[in-house]
């Protein structure tokens, strides 16, 4: 009998801990969550680059909160394909700031194409995924693999644009497959060894245009 009523009041005693303790929350993270700013298309609205810091909020620009301290506006655990993402979007228009990061809709990176807060048009065209990973002695059509990851091809292929250098630039505007050799893996790409960011733009089956970014990590894990 002691030993239940023991239970019973320790179970009562942790209850505040487990109420005052959300499921999901960035407080841990707080290092990580420093204000980043972006340059973005002016055509696309695809994100290109960004710096820590809050920025002006000129145009082509926004701004977000890097949660996962990767330096971009892209967050692991806001990954709309994770089981449990991080935030969640509301998507209520009468709401300014979908993610409560304090950045407005306006002005937040996540509601660019292909970041957190892009419902990717919400119809039934094709979607790029945040990246592709081609493996060391694969042949591959990254574009095409990438689509096909999501599941939909694109009616066309508008434009496939380097955001940097030319690596397989050729290949990929082309579509061509080949084969990933050691120099894919070790090459100076545009957003670190080995991986490349390419903006790509395309057609829907419906006639819509639509443009995003994927990055290429030859032989990541
Ligand atoms: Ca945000
Ligand atoms: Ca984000
Ligand atoms: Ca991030
Ligand atoms: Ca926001």
């Amino acid at each position: 009998m002691t030993h239940s009523k023991y239970l019973h009041v320790l179970l009562v005693s942790l209850l505040p801990l487990g109420v005052l303790a959300p499921a999901c929350t960035s407080e841990g993270l707080s290092s990580k969550g420093q204000t980043i700013t972006c340059q973005t298309d002016p055509g696309t609205g695809v994100i290109l680059s960004c710096v820590p810091g809050g920025g002006s909020g000129g145009d082509n620009t926004c701004t977000d909160v890097d949660e996962d301290g990767d330096g971009e506006p892209h967050d692991e655990a806001e990954d709309p394909n994770d089981d449990s993402p991080h935030t969640s979007f509301s998507g209520d228009d009468a709401d300014d700031d979908d993610d409560d990061d304090g950045v407005s809709d306006d002005n937040d990176c996540d509601h660019h194409p292909g970041e957190d807060g892009d419902d990717h048009g919400g119809g039934g065209g094709a979607d790029l995924p945040y990246d592709v990973v081609p493996a060391l002695g694969a042949t591959v059509r990254p574009i095409f693999d990438a689509f096909a990851e999501e599941g939909t091809q694109p009616a066309s292929i508008v434009s496939v644009t380097l955001d940097g250098g030319s690596w397989r630039a050729a290949e990929l505007s082309a579509g061509t497959p080949f084969v990933v050799t050691s120099a894919d893996c070790d090459h100076a790409g545009n957003r670190d060894t080995g991986r490349d960011r390419v903006v790509v733009t395309w057609t829907n089956a419906d006639g819509s245009t639509a443009s995003d970014h994927l990055d290429i990590r030859y032989c990541s894990k």
